[in-house]
């Protein structure tokens, strides 16, 4: 059983090659690639979280751990990836919100939702509105993927959402996601799905582009 107490202490020191060597033992020990992200990396972000939050570290120290759980998944992503054979799932523009530069969950609910058979366009973090309506136009998307993860710009997906509604985009699914992010707000804003985690996103994308899925 791979140590991932030891491997979270690495995530937490920002120690970059430790994480991506311990993450390749773990898989080379045949654990499976979900428990491997959610036990060593995912878990770790959250006491770097809770430590931040009560200025017990700062910014460089969460920004070394971000990159050090970034080693890690890169190192996670092929087997994320893998489409298990549909490849023709719908295409999902993905992005975060503009104002925040946060995006270790929404490149892990991409790289799921690739290894689901989705097509991804991934605008990165800081998008605006504008940026999400020209993606969503130009590759015909079934799916407006946001992620926010600060209270103060998670405010923004609902002029996303109205601008959606005004460009005419009303037939696109949008679905939102990020820590402070609830069914509550996505019901609020207007959003047709709200996922807690990548996983759950990848159910709700699959529910959205189903034939019997509910007009939006
Ligand atoms: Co920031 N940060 N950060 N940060 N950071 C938080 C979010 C915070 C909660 C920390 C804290 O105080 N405890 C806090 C926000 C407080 C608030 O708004 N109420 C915070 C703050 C304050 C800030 C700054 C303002 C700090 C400063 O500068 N003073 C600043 C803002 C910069 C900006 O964006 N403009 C800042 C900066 C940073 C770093 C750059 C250093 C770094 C980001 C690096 C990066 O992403 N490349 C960072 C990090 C790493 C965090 C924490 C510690 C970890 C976030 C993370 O990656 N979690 C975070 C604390 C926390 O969240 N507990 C924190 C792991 C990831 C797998 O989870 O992103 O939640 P998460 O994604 C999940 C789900 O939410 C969901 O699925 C994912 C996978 O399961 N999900 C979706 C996400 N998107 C989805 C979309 C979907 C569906 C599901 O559908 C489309």
């Amino acid at each position: 059983m791979p140590d991932y107490a030891l491997m979270n202490q690495r995530v937490f020191e920002g120690d970059r090659e430790s994480v991506a060597e311990m993450t390749r033992a773990a898989l080379e020990a045949g654990r499976p690639p979900l428990e491997v992200l959610e036990d060593g990396l995912i878990a770790a972000m959250r006491v770097v979280g809770e430590d931040f939050k009560y200025n017990r570290i700062f910014v460089p120290e969460v920004l070394l751990a971000a990159r050090a759980m970034k080693a890690g998944m890169a190192v996670l992503q092929p087997l994320l990836t893998s489409s298990e054979g549909d490849s023709s799932a719908g295409t999902i523009v993905l992005g975060t919100v503009k104002g925040d530069l946060h995006d270790i969950g929404k490149n892990l609910v991409g790289m799921m939702a690739e290894g689901a058979g989705f097509q991804i366009v991934d605008l990165g973090t800081n998008t605006s509105a504008e940026e999400f309506i020209a993606a969503v136009r130009e590759h015909r998307a079934d799916i407006l993927g946001m992620s926010a993860l600060l209270t103060t710009t998670m405010v923004y997906m609902k002029t996303v959402v109205d601008e959606m509604r005004a460009a005419g985009l009303e037939h696109v699914r949008i679905c939102v996601g990020g820590a402070p992010i609830s069914q509550a707000y996505a019901d609020e804003i207007g959003a047709h799905g709200y996922a807690a985690d990548a996983g759950s996103a990848v159910q709700l994308f699959k529910r959205l582009v189903a034939p019997s899925a509910p007009p939006a």
